[in-house]
């Protein structure tokens, strides 16, 4: 589904605003993702998960700057995230009903750091986004 250009400024936008602070961020969405939808952490079984541990700030980090990336190509994401892709379709299999929580997750995290930004408006452009993105990573299942 191609993004309008009114949907490519909210996720621009607000994507520039969250690289910047990724760390924070990324942690805040993977703890909410933890504390409400316990079962995924089976994921991270080899992770510290306790608040603002390294582990779970590191790999926050990581899942924001990847969608910051992505951001920067919404009209390429099988491009852009074509490694991350390999890893959580093939390595990690991760269940794709899990990449739904996650983004809810990240919504909230948005909304609550940026409250005048995230209007109906700019979170209907970001599931669609990162569900755009969810379906990347888990497109290449055997
Ligand atoms: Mg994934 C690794 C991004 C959803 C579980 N994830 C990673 C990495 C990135 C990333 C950038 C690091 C890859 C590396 O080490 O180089 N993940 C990412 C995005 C999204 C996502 C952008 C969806 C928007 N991941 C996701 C979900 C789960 C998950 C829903 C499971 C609930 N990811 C996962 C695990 C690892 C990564 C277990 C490996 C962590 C490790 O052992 O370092």
């Amino acid at each position: 589904m191609p993004f309008s250009s009114s949907e490519k400024a909210s996720i621009s936008s607000l994507a520039g605003k969250i690289a910047g602070n990724a760390d924070d961020i990324g942690a805040e969405a993977l703890e909410r993702l933890f504390l409400s939808f316990p079962q995924t952490k089976t994921y991270f079984s080899h992770f510290d998960l306790s608040h603002g541990s390294k582990d779970v700030r590191s790999h926050g980090g990581n899942i924001v700057r990847a969608i910051g990336n992505a951001a920067q190509h919404v009209d390429d994401l099988d491009g852009a995230l074509s490694s991350l892709s390999d890893l959580h379709a093939q390595k990690l299999r991760v269940d794709p009903g899990n990449f739904r929580l996650l983004s809810h997750s990240i919504q909230v995290t948005l909304a609550a750091h940026f409250p005048g930004e995230f209007t109906a408006v700019a979170q209907a452009a970001w599931d669609k986004f990162l569900s755009a993105v969810s379906s990347v990573l888990v497109s290449k299942y055997r």
